[in-house]
């Protein structure tokens, strides 16, 4: 398959204004006639030929002007040529439904018809110029059996419906938004849906509309609430106003990632919207939250202006995550207060550096805006959504919550209705703010998109009592990624604070034009370079980066006596949790390499100093009391030996557990349950901490506590303490185990979100076997062809399990080379995504490198590989 490069980006030489799809639905083959009105663009050539994509999908026929006309065939579609200016082409083609496993273009989720277009589905359904950048006016005409498709929707307003004398329903749909084809979407099932009048602060009515199979009904209040605080959120934070007069979101089973923004149509993956209290974790409620917020958000950020070509994919993506992000800071802060912020953004660091931090430094390391790529779909990655959020972060950090909010107006005012570019973007915010440093800066800002790699930055300090200076140096640099040997220095802007030996924070003097404080913003843009801070009472230790003000590795050359007072008196609260991850990694890793774990009273003190505050959040001591995750301390070393790590992390919590064991059982008694569930930041947050509490009290081995956690599995009142019980028996090996998951089993047979946890938990469990995970393969309620299912038992499994799946056998990699075989017959987006569980072969100690490689090449060499997973493994084995 042929490399695509962002530098060959050609604008379209024809617009299609208007275009009426009909569709004849038939999961076998399904007939879609297609209408366009055709125009030259000004400036393209007379002789521009049109240039239409298809997959999998067979022309019937083909009209210009009402006329057959004589096309070409080209590698991925057809052309035509010799075109007058303007003209009506027809186009009738066939495809299957049934048929489609890809989950990619129009598919059958059982015995229901849904679209997934983004990135390149659209061409699977009929030939089109399917690139962002053409953007069209949608009438929809879907005309489907009645009796098994009595809902049918499509994006924008339902114009009319009508049952046909065939037993047939039509509907006709209308949207009055012109856009690209990744955004178009049909649904034709059996639904009933939960519905919601609102009016905006504009004056407007809406209808919103939650679409769900029979029986989960009862599972949409939490999605529904979401999405009217995402409505009203994005009114009062940006002014921007539903543009629909109705909004819907449709849950599928069947689905090959989140959720789909779908202009007016939004289509979610189940996960990300049933939930009640039996059956969702807080983490799922959530999510839920988050998600709606993400593809809600998406409306203006993505389909009100969209992006130009698939490079500047970050600029829809970055942002919205930003978006809902400070969505769910904002919602928590409401019911948790400030501190409920910090917590969020913890959480947010903790999945970059878990997944992005990783991704940059390995063979799949790309810029937020790449330059090339074989399969598009193969970038959703978090480099573009979290890493791009960082980005987009980081120039609020530089304007301002103020400045930012005009950015985004500026942005609306350019570019409202079309297809545009992340310098755009970055151009908006910049001229938005005249003389901000982003403004000052922007060209060199603008590497933030260019280059890949997380920069490392390196401070030193030097206090000067007589001038009561304190001098910080900042050093940047960056390590090579591949095709990006060299790097310039970036843009970093440090917020910052100091404090004193006593824990007091310190006031001093940044700059000339600087008021006295306790805090400020140094914008690093050298690849050295000095502040010096003025008025300074006394020996300080530098808190950096506070609120991790931007993605990068900060090595702050502070030793165990600085973290101890962070940790125990930095007001910023991001910081003290960051002092304690470095207090434990500087435990870990020197245990992971020598073997013997220290955990020395000073250390514990301070953990148990967090427990006992009771100025502290739970959800805050939760996150203070997590260890890194295994993954993370992999990429701290230069050599991964994934076995010795979980044993060292494993034998870590167990110290944490015995040595902190009165504190566990008393956060158990005192922070019991109010009556009644709630999702909400203060009730998740003591739940969180207390089941926690619970999962050390099991490791203990301690049979009174292994009873209750069982105990816990046949009577909690909701799914997080069950499923958080359940989790507490399995990850400590408990002899109660197999009786818990048996009992829980079969209560949720019939809940798939349910059992997908119950899948993921056993897969995911301390020394599971190959043969376990066939064996959970062999149950009557597993399927390859389910990405929810597959992904709870296999990528669990393969990219969630380090310690069981990297085996000196090499048994593991074995069997992912034959499930990615497996699963790339039936999906290659799906197969793909695990591939990249062998990503970081190469840091593998002996005998694990050495025993993948040839399991990787041989998969590699297999000749009927999609070219999704073969860019895959051709990267990671180049
Ligand atoms: N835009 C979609 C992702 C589409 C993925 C295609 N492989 C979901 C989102 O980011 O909101
Ligand atoms: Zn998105």
């Amino acid at each position: 398959a042929p490399v695509i490069s962002r530098l060959q980006y050609e604008a379209p030489a024809y617009a299609i204004d208007q275009v009426t799809l009909e569709f004849d639905l038939d999961p076998e083959r399904t007939r879609v006639k297609s209408r366009m009105q055709v125009r030259r663009m000004p400036g393209a050539a007379p002789t521009a030929p049109l240039l239409l994509d298809g997959e999998d999908i067979t022309l019937q026929s083909l009209l210009l002007d009402g006329k057959p006309y004589v096309y070409a065939q080209t590698d991925g579609g057809i052309r035509l040529d010799k075109l007058p200016e303007t003209f009506a082409l027809e186009i009738v083609t066939a495809c299957s439904p049934r048929g489609n496993t890809r989950l990619s273009g129009l598919y059958m989720s059982g015995d229901a018809f849904f679209t997934q277009c983004e990135a390149e589905g659209f061409r699977r359904i009929t030939y089109w110029p399917d690139r962002p950048d053409v953007m069209s006016r949608f009438t929809v005409v879907l005309r489907a059996d009645k009796s098994i498709y009595p809902v049918l929707l499509s994006n924008g307003n339902l114009r009319s419906q009508r049952p046909l004398d065939d037993g047939r329903l039509e509907a006709v749909w209308e949207d009055p938004f012109p856009k690209p084809s990744y955004l178009f979407a049909l649904v034709a099932a059996r639904l009933v849906c939960r519905e919601q009048r609102i009016r905006s602060r504009a004056g407007r009515e809406h209808l919103l509309q939650v679409y769900v199979r029979e029986g989960d009904l009862d599972k949409t209040d939490h999605a529904m609430q979401s999405l009217m605080a995402s409505v009203a959120w994005d009114e009062q934070r940006f002014g921007l106003s539903l543009d629909l007069d109705r909004f819907m979101i449709v849950a599928v089973s069947d689905f090959n990632m989140g959720a789909m923004e779908n202009k007016g149509l939004n289509i979610f993956n189940t996960k990300y919207v049933l939930a009640n209290p039996a059956t969702a974790t807080d983490a799922d409620y959530q999510h839920i939250e988050s998600v709606v917020g993400h593809e809600y958000f998406h409306n203006w950020t993505g389909n009100r202006i969209t992006c130009r070509d698939w490079f500047q994919l970050s600029l829809k993506e970055g942002l919205t995550v930003f978006r809902d992000q400070e969505f769910s800071q904002d919602l928590a802060a409401q019911s948790g207060g400030e501190s409920a912020r910090a917590v969020k953004r913890i959480e947010d660091v903790r999945t970059l550096r878990a997944v992005q931090f990783p991704e940059d430094a390995g063979p799949m390391a790309h810029p937020v805006r790449p330059d090339s790529y074989v399969a598009i779909d193969n970038f959703y990655t978090p480099t573009v959504y979290e890493k791009g959020a960082e980005v987009v972060r980081m120039m609020q950090t530089l304007v301002g919550r103020a400045g930012f909010a005009k950015g985004m107006q500026l942005y609306f005012s350019r570019h409202d209705g079309q297809a545009v570019t992340c310098d755009d973007f970055l151009a908006a915010m910049a001229d938005a703010n005249p003389g901000s440093a982003l403004d000052t800066h922007r060209q060199q800002f603008g590497l933030w998109y260019a280059q890949a790699g997380t920069p490392r930055l390196r401070a030193q300090g030097r206090f000067d009592a007589a001038s009561r200076t304190y001098t910080l140096t900042l050093t940047q640099a960056c390590q090579p990624t591949p095709g990006q040997g060299e790097k310039q220095a970036q843009v970093v802007p440090v917020r910052m604070g100091l404090v004193g030996r006593d824990g007091a924070a310190l006031a001093f003097r940044a700059g000339d034009r600087t008021g006295r404080g306790p805090e400020a913003l140094l914008v690093l843009t050298q690849p050295e370079q000095s502040f010096v801070l003025h008025e300074v009472d006394a020996d300080p230790i530098p808190s950096l980066l506070r609120g991790f003000s931007a993605p990068v590795i900060l090595d702050d050359g502070l030793g165990d006596a600085d973290r101890l007072i962070l940790l125990a008196h930095d007001t910023d609260p991001f910081n003290r949790w960051e002092a304690a991850q470095r207090l434990a990694l500087s435990r870990l890793l020197p245990a992971v390499c020598e073997g013997d774990l220290k955990v020395d009273a000073a250390y514990l003190d301070a953990l148990r100093a967090v427990l006992r505050d009771p100025a502290l959040d739970p959800a805050f001591k939760e996150l203070v009391l997590t260890l890194p995750s295994e993954g993370y301390i992999a990429e701290q070393l230069g050599e991964i030996d994934p076995p010795r790590i979980h044993q060292t992390h494993q034998a870590m919590r167990l110290a944490l557990a015995q040595q902190l064991q009165a504190d566990w059982e008393q956060l158990w008694h005192t922070l019991a349950p109010n009556r009644g569930y709630s999702p909400d930041f203060a009730d998740a947050g003591r739940r969180g901490l207390r089941n926690l509490a619970l999962t050390h009290l099991c490791l203990l081995g301690d049979a009174q506590w292994q009873g209750r956690a069982y105990q816990r599995v046949k009577d909690a009142d909701n799914m997080t303490d069950r499923f958080d019980a359940l989790a507490a028996l399995v990850g400590s090996r408990a002899q109660l185990a197999e009786a818990a998951l048996q009992r829980f089993a079969a209560q949720f047979a019939h809940e798939p979100l349910v059992m997908d946890k119950w899948f993921a938990l056993q897969a995911g469990a301390p020394g599971a076997e190959i043969e376990a995970i066939r064996a959970l393969m062999r149950h009557a309620d597993f399927s390859l062809r389910n990405p929810n299912r597959a992904r709870s038992v296999i990528s669990t499994f393969c990219q969630g399990n380090p310690g069981a799946f990297h085996r000196a056998d090499g048994a593991g990699y074995a069997f992912w080379a034959e499930q990615v075989r497996a699963l790339d017959a039936i999906n290659p987006q799906v197969a793909a995504r695990l591939a990249r569980a062998m990503d970081r072969w190469r840091k593998l100690a002996p005998p694990y490198a050495q025993s993948a490689e040839p399991v990787m090449r041989e998969l590699a060499a297999h000749p009927g590989l999609s070219a999704d997973t073969r860019e895959i493994l051709g990267k990671a084995l180049a």
